[in-house]
């Protein structure tokens, strides 16, 4: 048996109910933890972090080990695939991701391949299977990727954007090298995923946080039918269990409906949009997760349980198809009490008796 001991997260993201509304936070290993920072400090480089297996399960526990969390996610970063592209990825200290050799040129664009994950993302794949030692069973462990889309972005850019103008003028005048670099990076992500999962990822996501920076027709040239790809080449079972998919487009709110039908187990939905509005949307094809803004965090305790409680009730009371999350990644300087606060908040909603999902028996 293969199934952590508490599968809530697994069981809501499949639509099956729990007694609990599971809870696990986007970005949940990071900057805001004092054990993260020494870690990072003691492997020398954020990129080091993400090579050293050892030391990325580590910091893939910590959160863990502070808060009563549903779900660990592996310790990485999306940006690692374009990196074993050959694109040379480096963090220069406060300006965040950058790439050594962006992709402009057409004949870069032709050259590009996609890597075997087995061999130039090993290290990923390492992580993930002394992750999932290191839990026990314990809780499931979310392997991850980005989507080909936002993914581009990084790589047409060579760093963050604010405006995406290389990318966006690739997009409007030559959309067969944006399809092209779309379609290797789609091929890259869905093997990378797949290895993750036979090294033992128990759910994956695909972080699409650029995606909504897209009109909606280049939304649905350009990035929806990739991670469509992806999802349908997805291994949907390992070991016997079902391994349930994520999708997120942040800022997505408006495609929901094309988004729910594109084969994936779950939506993740930024704050921009009402719960329950979304669920009535989606209808039964998919769970939803998500959705409370992450600067909350800087408010009260008391402000921060409302919120949650405002969260949990909009979706609804049933504990079926709900993964509490926030609606993006946590900011570096949320107070860790913060999110203590939060996780008994959402526990303790709704709860007369003590957390036993694992004994919820399945449905039928
Ligand atoms: O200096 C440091 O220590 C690095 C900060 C950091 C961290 C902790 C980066 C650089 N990446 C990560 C880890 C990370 N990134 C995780 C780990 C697991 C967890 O959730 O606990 C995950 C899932 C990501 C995913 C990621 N990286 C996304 C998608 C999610 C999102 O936030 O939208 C994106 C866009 C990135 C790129 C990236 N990597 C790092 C930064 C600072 C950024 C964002 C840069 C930008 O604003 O464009």
């Amino acid at each position: 048996m293969t199934r952590p001991s508490n599968d809530s997260v697994l069981r809501a993201l499949l639509r099956q109910p729990t007694r609990h509304t599971p809870i696990w936070l986007m970005r949940q290993a990071g900057r805001y933890l004092p054990e993260y920072c020494e870690t990072r400090r003691r492997a020398g480089s954020f990129l080091q972090l993400c090579k050293s297996p050892a030391l990325a399960c580590e910091v893939a526990l910590q959160p863990l080990a502070r808060f009563d969390l549903d779900a660990a996610i592996l310790f990485s970063d999306i940006l690692t695939v374009p990196d074993a592209m050959g694109l040379g990825l480096y963090f220069s200290d406060g300006e965040g991701p950058r790439f050594e050799r962006p992709l402009r040129e057409e004949w870069a664009i032709r050259d590009l391949a996609a890597p075997d994950p087995w061999d130039h993302l090993r290290y990923v794949i390492d992580a993930v299977a002394e992750i999932r030692r290191a839990l026990n069973n314990s809780v499931p462990l979310i392997g991850f990727a980005g989507s080909p889309y936002t993914l581009a972005c990084y790589m047409v850019e060579g760093a963050a954007s604010s405006d995406y103008r290389h990318i966006k003028r690739m997009l409007y005048d030559r959309p067969d090298l944006l399809h092209r670099i779309l379609s290797v990076t789609a091929d890259a992500v869905g093997a990378y995923l797949n290895a993750q999962i036979e090294a033992g990822a128990q759910a994956v996501m695909i972080f699409d946080s650029w995606g909504g920076s897209l009109s909606a027709a280049a939304y649905q040239e350009f990035s929806l039918p990739y991670m469509a790809r992806i999802v349908a080449g997805l291994l949907r079972h390992r070991d016997g269990e079902r391994v349930p998919s994520i999708v997120f487009t942040k800022g997505g709110g408006l495609w929901l409906e094309s988004m729910a039908a594109i084969g994936c187990d779950a939506l993740a939905v930024d704050w921009t949009i009402d719960l329950g509005e979304a669920r009535r949307r989606v209808g039964h094809r998919v769970a939803l997760q998500g959705n409370l803004d992450p600067a909350i965090l800087f408010a009260s305790p008391e402000r921060i349980a409302a919120e949650a409680t405002r969260v949990l009730d909009s979706y609804g009371s049933d504990n079926t198809g709900h993964v509490f999350n926030l609606g993006h990644g946590i900011s570096q300087f949320t107070p860790p009490e913060s999110v203590a606060a939060l996780v008994e908040a959402v526990h303790a909603h709704g709860c007369a008796t003590p957390r036993d999902d694992h004994q919820v028996p399945a449905p039928g």
